[in-house]
């Protein structure tokens, strides 16, 4: 069986959220990177790369290109907070979410059943649940191994997506550039160059043995992807510890009974992701409440059931002991951890 892979790239990463921040760059050539013109750019909007503005330009040379461009300091720790919630999407599809950077992750969506595994549709899903909860486009490209679900991620950026089938012609295949291999810098690609390789069809008539011979362990590599084939995994960086539904109100509640059936909302939409989840072991079980003054508090109980009636309880127990207006409720569960080997550290997208 092939598997199916998501490649999901976020489009102007941090020059997008500042466009969400000020929306008046919108309609200006932005860049990011230091007001004082000193250094490299992060990144550029669209309408400046239509200049030649591109990432780690130093920006003398963009302003050269462009005298316009309107420069942004950037914010690392908001580009955080939004990767941290873009990835948290991710992780409702599949635990199978390998984190290249903050705009960027492979999923593989195999064992999702939404949408009748159509990895396209699952995609598409993911796109529009990013801009609803973030604002911000993304790209997607779907298909059966990382390196051809990130080049067609790139195929339709931005605000697009591409997919890459099984059955792909080799004609295709042949056609694709070196350089969109991963690992296949400037330098390499101007080895290849003076080996005559320029695109994938340039690889065919070689034996895997020849280009180990020529470029080492690369390589093979290269003889693999110029036959569409692509062994490595999506590794998961993460054990998911939690499972949780919340949501923020247009507006604050008071009132206990509305309270009462928005829990019994949350907690619908719960057991109906918690189904997914069904290898896990529950060893807590909580609720969250966020007041209209934004004093958050997570009141947790050991795992008895998941009824009903037990968030409730936790609630209405924490809820009497303040009851003031409430902006978020969440329900959820922890999970007992399967063993700490898998837990690596991962700075962008602990729960
Ligand atoms: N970045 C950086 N320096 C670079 C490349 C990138 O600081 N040399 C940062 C800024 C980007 C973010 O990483 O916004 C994501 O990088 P991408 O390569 O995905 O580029 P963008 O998201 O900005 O644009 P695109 O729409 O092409 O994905
Ligand atoms: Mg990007
Ligand atoms: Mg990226």
């Amino acid at each position: 069986m092939f598997r199916k892979i998501i490649h999901i790239d976020m489009d102007y990463f941090y020059a997008q959220v500042e466009e969400l921040k000020d929306p008046s760059l919108k309609k200006l050539p932005v860049g990011i990177g230091s007001p004082d013109g000193r250094g490299v750019l992060c990144t550029s909007n669209y309408e400046a790369r239509k200049y030649g503005v591109k990432s780690a330009m130093p920006t003398k040379i963009a302003l050269g290109k462009c005298p316009h461009l309107k420069l942004v300091k950037p914010c690392f720790e908001d580009y955080k907070n939004i990767s941290a919630k873009v990835f948290e999407i991710f992780y409702e599809y599949t635990d199978l979410v390998e984190g290249i950077s903050l705009d960027e992750a492979y999923l593989d969506v195999s064992e999702c059943t939404e949408f009748d595994n159509s990895a396209f549709m699952i995609a598409r899903d993911i796109r529009q649940r990013v801009l609803k909860e973030t604002g911000l486009t993304c790209s997607a490209g779907i298909s059966f191994n990382k390196f051809f679900a990130k080049f067609a991620c790139e195929h339709n950026k931005p605000n697009g997506q591409f997919l890459i089938p099984p059955n792909v012609s080799s004609e295709f295949i042949h056609n694709i550039d070196v350089d969109k291999i991963s690992g296949v810098g400037k330098v390499f690609k101007e080895t290849l160059a003076n080996d005559n390789i320029y695109k994938l069809k340039d690889l065919i008539c070689f034996e895997r043995y020849e280009l180990q011979e020529r470029y080492g362990k690369f390589g093979t590599k290269l003889y693999d992807y110029a036959r569409g084939v692509d062994l490595r995994e999506v590794s998961a960086h993460r054990v998911r510890k939690s499972l949780s539904v919340e949501n923020t109100f247009f507006e604050d509640i008071s009132s206990h009974d509305e309270l009462s059936d928005k829990i019994h909302d949350l907690h619908d939409e719960f057991l109906r992701r918690l189904d997914k989840h069904k290898d896990k072991v529950v060893s807590t079980i909580f609720v969250k409440i966020k007041y209209h003054d934004f004093l958050s508090t997570t009141i947790e109980r050991q795992f008895k059931d998941l009824s009903l009636e037990s968030f409730t309880e936790i609630f209405i127990e924490r809820f009497t002991q303040r009851v003031e207006a409430v902006r978020l409720l969440g329900v959820g569960v922890k999970f007992k951890s399967a063993g700490s080997t898998l837990q690596l550290p991962l700075p962008f997208y602990e729960v």
